[in-house]
């Protein structure tokens, strides 16, 4: 009976803890002053990310609680004074079976949803768009290739916000510029180094691959809603890691074509201008 109570206790502790641990943030796209777990999942491969997270933690939870419950019957039940007569004997059989069997059946159970994350990541589906970036130090480089678009983003100084419309909480997270992309659109990222490896990462769209110099990685996402969502540079990359923030906006088609419009019209001025000045 008191064993049962204990079960209960642990379990219903367990359950409190691996529930608040991964309570998913109402905000998506950044984080927010006392958070626990993700930030709110906007695309398909955040939202398996943090299901198997979960996931994970009710297989660790369960285990600790087996092995802790076991410990404490073993210590209660088994001592010298309790049971001061012990057992000879050294194998069981169909016991050693079990407890090589019933891991196996573990990490297989774990296996199945990890390797099927793991392919949903890795194959990116037929692109709507593809978008370059190039890390450097310490900015990224977005390049449109279809729409022979291309600029930088570096991160506002806390002088600088108010001037793009940001707030003081939004520093060392907003950037000059932002990479614009429809909603429901797959996009399709390159990414690279110019200088050392960077990361780029969207932890909303469960995005993260190094930026590597040399070396064209491919990442993809496809966000279901409109919104401004915050990343930052993932890869210890020097001095100034922690101010290469990551900016992506989400907007509908219509005003995905017209801002394309006007970076076009804003790159050909620019083209003008610097054929003028040759
Ligand atoms: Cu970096």
């Amino acid at each position: 009976m008191r064993i049962a109570n204990l079960w209960a206790l642990t379990m219903a502790g367990v359950m409190f803890l691996s529930s608040s641990l991964v309570v998913a943030g109402e905000v998506a796209g950044r984080p927010v002053d006392g958070e626990m777990g993700f930030q709110r999942a906007v695309t398909e491969v955040a939202r398996d990310i943090q299901w198997l997270d979960n996931f994970l933690n009710y297989i660790s939870a369960a285990i600790v609680a087996f092995v802790t419950l076991l410990m404490l019957y073993v210590i209660v039940r088994y001592n010298k004074r309790v049971n001061p007569k012990p057992a000879s004997f050294t194998h069981n059989a169909r016991l050693e079976i079990a407890w090589t069997a019933i891991p196996v059946l573990i990490l297989v159970i774990i296996a199945i949803p990890s390797l099927r994350l793991l392919f949903l990541q890795l194959e990116v589906p037929e692109p709507d768009l593809t978008i370059k970036a190039t890390g450097s130090q310490w900015y990224w480089t977005y390049e449109y290739p279809d729409e022979a678009i291309e600029f930088d983003a570096v991160m506002l100084q806390k002088d600088e916000l108010t001037e793009y419309g940001y707030t003081a909480d939004d520093w060392l997270l907003a950037t000059d510029t932002r990479v614009v992309v429809p909603v429901n659109a797959v996009v399709h990222m390159l990414v690279t180094g110019s200088d050392v490896i960077h990361a780029w990462a969207i932890p909303s769209f469960g995005s993260k691959i190094d930026a590597v110099p040399g070396r064209l990685n491919e990442t993809w996402f496809r966000a279901e809603e409109t919104g401004v969502f915050y990343g930052q540079c993932s890869e210890l990359c020097g001095m100034n890691h922690s101010y290469m923030p990551i900016v992506v906006e989400v907007v509908s088609q219509p005003d995905y074509d017209a801002w394309v419009q006007t970076q076009q019209a804003m790159n050909g001025a620019a083209t003008t201008k610097l054929a003028a000045a040759e």
